[in-house]
């Protein structure tokens, strides 16, 4: 099928499409998908979108899917690639599958969530699966995402509430991803796991590399989102964005950087960055938290002396990001209209720079 299929309300019905050849148009469903659609040996390449809720089943039997499923509403139903591979090469999810509501059914992969493994991997052209709401219920119940290959590595991800942290998309504690890796040990998570890309977005404002804490560790891809977009959603993949061009406003990249809770992240979140670092506490309001440490050697609430801050800093940067750095400084010092911070900022610049 290669060209466009569009149906004005909703999909009932059990359907054969693209048996033998690939699904390579687009087939969209305006209502809900309560039937089910099954391609055996060719691949979803194209785009699939239901405006509604997935309550039915999305299949391909042996083949890949390469191109883009995007569910609107809830996923209740199940998405299943290679359901009866059938000694064929193990077919995988090499596009992305969105889904905009909430998913409480289950994705199956026969083989991977495949990697194209280039590191210059210009566009993500990979296998993500993308929940913008919550997954699980609070109930005990069968929703999961089962990879029967390997790996969710490099640029490969899986996002829950990717659209940036909303206090009622959770991740509930009987959801799960697993990665079978074609063994007997498979690897079973229930939260956020960054070191997999496996991502749960966190509320801590300032929190860039999504771990649940807002430290020095932070800093460098701070930085770097603030930068470049791209830079950003390559090191961070599942963070920002998924593909050129680089949507500024795609993941939680926002939700993160922006440090005041104006709704953007600019320069002028650098001077509430570092006071949050300083704190090192996780919170999703902006402002002065509770709590605090002194992370950066300043006051709880406060900011160390600039001089000390421009060398914690400096020591604490990448060195191909020093440059950049010393960039932010001379910008935080610009935007800023309170005249003690302006000069606060200057003497940072200074420092990092004489
Ligand atoms: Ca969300
Ligand atoms: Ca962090
Ligand atoms: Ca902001």
């Amino acid at each position: 099928m290669a060209g466009r299929i569009q149906v004005d309300g909703n999909w009932d019905a059990v359907t054969w499409l693209g048996r033998s050849r690939p699904l390579s148009g687009e087939l969209t469903i305006q209502g809900d998908c309560t039937g089910i659609i099954v391609t055996q040996y060719g691949e979803i390449s194209g785009a699939v979108r239901i405006d509604g809720n997935l309550t039915g089943e999305i299949l391909t039997l042996t083949a890949d899917l390469s191109g883009d499923l995007t569910v609107g509403g809830n996923l209740t139903g199940r998405v299943a690639i290679g359901l009866d591979p059938q000694g064929l090469p193990d077919p995988s999810l090499r596009g992305t599958v969105t889904v905009h509501g909430d998913m409480t059914g289950r994705i199956y992969v026969y083989g991977d969530l495949r990697d194209s493994s280039d590191p210059n991997d210009p566009d993500m052209t990979t296998g993500h699966i993308i929940i913008d709401g919550s997954f699980g219920t609070s109930e005990p119940a069968d929703c999961n995402i089962i990879i029967g290959g390997t790996t969710v590595g490099l640029r490969a991800f899986i996002a829950v509430d990717y659209d940036g942290w909303h206090e009622p998309d959770v991740w509930f504690p009987s959801a799960y991803v697993r990665v079978l890796a074609n063994s007997s040990y498979p690897y079973t998570f229930y939260g956020n796991t960054p070191e997999w890309n496996v991502w749960e977005i966190t509320e801590c404002r300032g929190d860039m590399n999504n771990d649940g804490a807002v430290d020095v560790a932070d800093l460098n891809p701070f930085i770097q989102a603030l930068t470049s977009v791209r830079s950003y959603s390559l090191a961070f993949p599942g963070l920002g964005a998924l593909e050129d061009p680089w949507d500024p406003n795609a993941g939680s990249r926002v939700y993160h950087g922006d440090c005041n809770c104006d709704g953007f992240f600019d320069f002028g979140d650098i001077n509430p960055f570092v006071l949050r670092l300083n704190q090192g506490c996780c919170w999703e309001e902006c402002g002065d938290c509770p709590g605090g440490n002194g992370l950066l050697g300043g006051p709880p609430g406060g900011l160390p002396e600039p001089e000390l801050l421009a060398a914690k800093l400096a020591v604490n940067v990448k060195p191909e990001l020093f440059d950049d750095l010393v960039d932010m400084a001379a910008a935080a010092a610009s935007v800023q209209t309170d005249p003690q911070l302006k000069v606060y900022w200057e003497k940072v610049h200074r420092a990092l720079r004489p």
